[in-house]
């Protein structure tokens, strides 16, 4: 069993529906959800002319190994529309993979710990707020104080709380 961290976002349509959907199919696919973050509403990065985002982090444990779970990812990616016309670009559901316990993957489709994940807020936010001391396996910092270095990207926390899948 290992335990996994997980960026969930949205930026379409019912932004809402979509994360809970994200969540409970998750559950059915041999991801056991442990703890979900706050909901965060936050700007858009890379990417700057499209929606604002909702995203929250989940904590979750597999026995899936790293290739079986992307797989899984993008089957229900694709089961909730989601399109790749606009890299970085809007999205209906995007999940990404922060964190497989300490793994280092550098594999063609998939890096892990996220290449990303230590300079967005939209990720260090909800992240620190639930595994603050969990240390980065290649910069061996904490979440808390990479955040430190993202302050200048807005969030702010949504009303929105996800039920736990079986809750
Ligand atoms: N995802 C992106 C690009 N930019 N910005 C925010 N705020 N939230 C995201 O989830 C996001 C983004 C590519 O996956
Ligand atoms: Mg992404
Ligand atoms: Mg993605």
């Amino acid at each position: 069993m290992k335990t996994i961290y997980l960026s969930l976002g949205s930026n379409q349509g019912n932004r809402e529906a979509y994360l809970q959907e994200a969540i409970d199919r998750l559950s059915q696919a041999r991801v056991s959800v442990l703890r979900i973050s706050s909901v965060y509403e936050t700007e858009p990065q890379d990417f700057p002319d499209q929606p604002w985002f909702l995203n929250l982090v989940l904590e979750g444990s597999t026995e899936l190994f790293p290739m079986q779970l992307l797989s899984r990812i993008q089957a229900i990616e694709a089961e909730l529309g989601r399109s790749r016309r606009i890299p970085k670009g809007p999205r209906t559901i995007d999940i990404d993979i922060l964190l497989f316990g300490r793994f280092v993957v550098d594999a063609p489709r998939l890096v892990i710990p996220h290449p990303r994940l230590h300079q967005r807020r939209f990720v260090l936010e909800p992240l620190a707020e639930i595994a603050p001391e969990l240390r980065h396996p290649v910069f061996r910092k904490s979440m808390r104080e990479l955040l430190e270095g993202t302050k200048d990207q807005a969030v702010r926390k949504s009303a929105f709380r996800p039920a736990l899948p079986g809750a």
